[in-house]
């Protein structure tokens, strides 16, 4: 009957949308198109393969299944490339406090995220081991806003849906946590995320305060 805590990883604890950025771009530039910054937002919390149908749209181009998939290895491992170069400096502000004060009272919590890297990007910035699960895009098989990924979270903490708290900072993943009956924190733009139960611009505007709000409720 425990509180738990559900961290998505990019957008959340770390900023890797720009390095995803970098690389779908340079995909689709080799590939004789460009797209925005604005276009990549409707990039996060989507699957590898979706991210790439959607951009394909963008730039009006087919490839047969051989060629998506070729893609979409080169699109990876140009992205590893960047994600090699993180440290733990890469961990979003404000989240580190958070993290410290659910270990000292013992609140499990886990990752919930859409990547397929998360266990990599996690060692890298040494935050592996804090973690009480891990679960990951290898470890579901419906996306977001299907509330998979952190229902099979929250079971792994032993925690009811309705105790967990999910921190997420795209539209799929706040819908996720509703349909899951979850507790659903925003963080980034309000109008974007209007449908999470709370907004946050980013960790540093999380008061321990709120947290402890949170495990009372
Ligand atoms: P990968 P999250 C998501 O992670 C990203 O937001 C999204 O942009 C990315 O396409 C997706 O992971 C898949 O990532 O190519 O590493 O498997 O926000 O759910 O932690
Ligand atoms: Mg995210």
């Amino acid at each position: 009957n425990h509180k738990a805590f559900i961290f998505d990883l990019d957008g959340v604890i770390v900023d890797t949308a720009k390095f995803h950025f970098l690389a779908w771009r340079k995909l689709a530039n080799d590939l004789g198109f460009d797209f925005t910054e604005e276009q990549n937002e409707q990039l996060k919390g989507v699957s590898r393969v979706e991210s790439l149908k959607k951009i394909l749209k963008w730039g009006n181009k087919e490839l047969s299944e051989e060629e998506f998939n070729r893609q979409m290895a080169i699109k990876n491992e140009n992205y590893l490339s960047y994600v090699d170069e993180m440290d733990k400096s890469e961990i979003l502000p404000g989240v580190p406090k958070v993290l410290d004060y659910l270990e000292e009272h013992d609140i499990p919590f886990a990752l919930g995220s859409a990547s397929k890297n998360a266990r990599t990007i996690l060692k890298k910035i040494d935050l592996y081991k804090r973690f009480d699960a891990i679960v990951d895009g290898t470890d579901v098989s419906k996306a977001k806003p299907d509330p998979e990924v952190f229902l099979i979270a929250a079971k792994k903490l032993n925690a009811r849906p309705e105790n967990c708290v999910v921190f997420e900072d795209s539209v799929a993943g706040i819908q996720a946590a509703n349909i899951g009956e979850m507790t659903s924190i925003g963080i980034g733009d309000k109008k974007v995320l209007q449908e999470a139960d709370h907004v946050f611009a980013d960790f540093t505007e999380i008061e321990i305060d709120f947290i402890e709000k949170l495990l009372r409720n």
